[in-house]
């Protein structure tokens, strides 16, 4: 990644810091991707969008924002990308993943704050991501109170703009988040200084809804029998979508998508015959958290389905593109969007009548219940999540994990014994 020191150096990065970072982590690739046996030739593209994650993909914003373009960082899938493109605008993810990160949130923030959001506090305030440097605003929400807070530090220095999640999804909720999404559109009209128009949403809906079919292609082929993928690799590409151009990532998916449905045909499994199949469930796992679908798949069993943030949340459900004038669509926005189940919302039973569904449609062998430490709304869940489980006899293990590797041996003996009871 030596090619981009400059473009880092005029975005005032920290250099030192983030070679560090540029060193640990094509080692963490290389032990956990690229020792997989048999992979699908389609993920050469995210291999190579990982060995230059902080390049490739930086210099195309900083190329689009010449061009006039402005760039919007997001931290949850809430925030709807069709109206940002609507306004010609770009949606970046900006949730950290990494350990390394971790240590500059915690100068911050209470040390008792869920890791994902002391990565992205740590990753900005330390200079050491390039997206962070790059987005020219940035778009909270009031899911979690960790993350309502951090918008206070994070927005210190940048424009940032956040929206006001419901907590229920009464029909006046879901009203109120159409009328939250119209204000999104206005902020976002007058940072990029383009009129959204019905025909431009129709547009960004459209790019967005072609991203959610592709994507969700790639899941569909991993409920056959036969285990096309890896589950670490189908993380890779859902991790990956946050960051990347919605049309090209819709592009590559179809792609594997394509060569997934042909091993179904063929029969070609990258896991032996037998091997259990797990659903994981919980807190996103932004890049590079690698870490549970690792220990999993070292373990004797494959990940199948992921019902997460970075999994089937991302892409369940279409907006529906027959409207045509601002109001309409912007309802069906909101329609979609309050679809999701998280946590952040009561109650929740969605999210549990989700999990029951996608074991049933990928044919799982079990559960596993993943919180990111100090997250204590899945924490709290995990209760009502397990109980189902268990009433509709699912074999279930909840798991409590952050980014370091501390806990990895613990956790593999305690993923063994439960595979070994599947
Ligand atoms: S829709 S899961 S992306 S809020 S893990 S920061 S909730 S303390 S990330 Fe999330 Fe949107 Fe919900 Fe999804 Fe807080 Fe929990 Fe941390 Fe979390």
């Amino acid at each position: 990644m030596s090619n981009y020191v400059e473009m880092w150096k005029e975005l005032g990065m920290d250099l030192e810091t983030h070679d560090a970072l540029c060193q640990v982590l094509p080692t963490a690739f290389g032990d956990m991707y690229l020792s997989q046996e048999n992979r699908p030739e389609g993920m050469g593209f995210w291999d190579f969008v990982v060995s230059e994650i902080h390049g490739i993909r930086p210099s195309e914003l900083i190329e689009a924002q010449k061009n006039g373009q402005k760039v919007f960082g997001t931290f949850c899938v809430y925030v709807p990308d069709e109206v940002v493109l609507a306004a010609n605008g770009i949606v970046t993810g900006l949730c950290g993943g990494s350990q390394f990160w971790v240590p500059g949130g915690e100068k911050v923030l209470p040390k008792s704050t869920c890791p994902l959001i002391k990565a992205s506090v740590g990753a900005r305030l330390e200079r050491t991501c390039p997206f962070f440097r790059i987005a020219d605003m940035y778009v909270g929400e009031t899911t979690c109170d960790g993350k309502k807070k951090a918008w206070e530090i994070l927005g210190q220095d940048v424009p940032m703009h956040i929206m006001d999640m419901p907590q229920m999804k009464r029909p006046q909720d879901i009203e109120k988040w159409a009328d939250e999404i119209k204000i999104f559109a206005k902020v976002v009209e007058d940072f990029t200084g383009n009129a959204i128009t019905p025909e431009k949403l129709s547009e960004g809906i459209h790019v967005i809804n072609e991203r959610r079919k592709a994507l969700k292609r790639v899941y569909d082929a991993r409920k056959s029998k036969n285990i096309p993928i890896s589950g670490k690799d189908a993380l890779l590409m859902m991790q990956i979508a946050f960051f990347d151009d919605p049309v090209r990532c819709a592009e590559m998916a179809n792609k594997l998508a394509d060569e997934l449905e042909q091993r179904n045909k063929d029969n070609v499994s990258v896991f032996p015959a037998g091997t259990k199949r797990i659903l994981v469930t919980g807190t996103p796992m932004a890049i590079p958290n690698w870490k549970l679908h690792h220990l999993i798949e070292t373990s004797g069993a494959a990940v199948v389905c992921e019902e997460t943030c970075t999994g089937t949340r991302y892409f369940e459900n279409l907006v529906d593109e027959t409207k045509t004038t601002l109001e309409e669509q912007y309802a069906a926005i909101a329609d979609r969007y309050m679809g999701i189940n998280c946590a952040c919302f009561t109650p929740n039973s969605g999210r549990v009548d989700d999990i029951l569904r996608l074991a049933k449609e990928y044919d799982v062998d079990g559960v596993i219940d993943v919180n990111l430490k100090f997250c204590c709304l899945y924490d709290t869940e995990g209760y009502t999540v397990e109980k189902a489980m268990k009433d509709a006899g699912i074999p279930v293990l909840g798991i409590e994990t952050d980014y370091t590797d501390e806990d990895a041996e613990q956790l593999r003996t305690r993923i063994e014994a439960f595979v070994e009871m599947l």
